[in-house]
């Protein structure tokens, strides 16, 4: 559920980057930051990193123009991958508006790719959100290396949902936006009928007055 403040007229709607360690989520969000220009976004913060290996979160803001005459703010957060992690990623799942899940190609992953998907859908569980409710995008990244899994496979296992999907190589920034577009558009639309619902509900209080 977005944060709306019908007052101040401001929404805040929390995107986050999940997967297994190691699949490319913090390169996506890098490479978005890097194609947004400055004044329309904060800093990219990666918080406690070991290497490749996030071990807190990344996090940065996307300012958007009006929607609806409300001021939006996109609040992209990657999670650590690793399993160790569980109660940073549960606590950055916290209020989630949008999904995007990294899945790595690599042939010998699939185990971790599957590993990972299960543990995000206990996670909403536990804080009593439905999986098939929340927006949701997979991204096949990794698409570059020799022994990867094949696209129907990755659909047959990961994407029982039928939610887009998009091929990438996060590296050469192949995929990364379209899977971010993706997303968004996604979130958005969910926006605008939580607000048409939010204004009837609002005029049909008024009626009442
Ligand atoms: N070959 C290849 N390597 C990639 C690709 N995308 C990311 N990588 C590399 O994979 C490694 C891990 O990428 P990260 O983006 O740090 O992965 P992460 O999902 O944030 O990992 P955690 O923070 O541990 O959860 C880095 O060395 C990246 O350069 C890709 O498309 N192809
Ligand atoms: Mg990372």
């Amino acid at each position: 559920m977005p944060i709306i403040n019908y007052k101040t007229k401001e929404l805040n709607c929390k995107i986050v980057y999940v997967g297994p360690s190691l699949g490319g989520k913090t390169t996506n969000i890098q490479a978005i930051h890097h194609s947004v220009p400055s004044h329309f976004r904060t800093p990219l913060q990666s918080i406690d990193t070991d290497g490749d290996r996030t071990l807190y979160f990344d996090y940065f803001a996307l300012n958007l123009t009006d929607i609806h005459g409300y001021k939006t703010k996109f609040l992209i957060y990657g999670v650590p991958g690793q399993p160790y992690y569980k109660s940073t990623r549960k606590m950055v799942l916290n209020g989630v508006d949008g999904l995007v899940f990294i899945a790595d190609s690599d042939k010998y992953r699939m185990s971790d790719n599957l590993e990972s998907i299960l543990d995000l859908k206990g996670m909403l569980r536990e804080y009593g959100y439905i999986y098939e409710d929340i927006p949701f995008v997979i991204q096949y990244n990794k698409r570059d290396l020799p022994n990867i899994t094949s696209m129907e496979e990755f659909e047959r296992v990961l994407n029982s949902r039928g939610s887009k999907s998009f091929e990438a190589v996060a590296i050469q920034n192949r995929g990364v936006i379209e899977t971010f577009k993706a997303i968004c558009e996604e979130v958005v639309e969910k926006l605008n009928r939580t607000l048409a619902s939010g204004r009837s509900k609002q005029g049909s209080m008024e009626n009442h007055k």
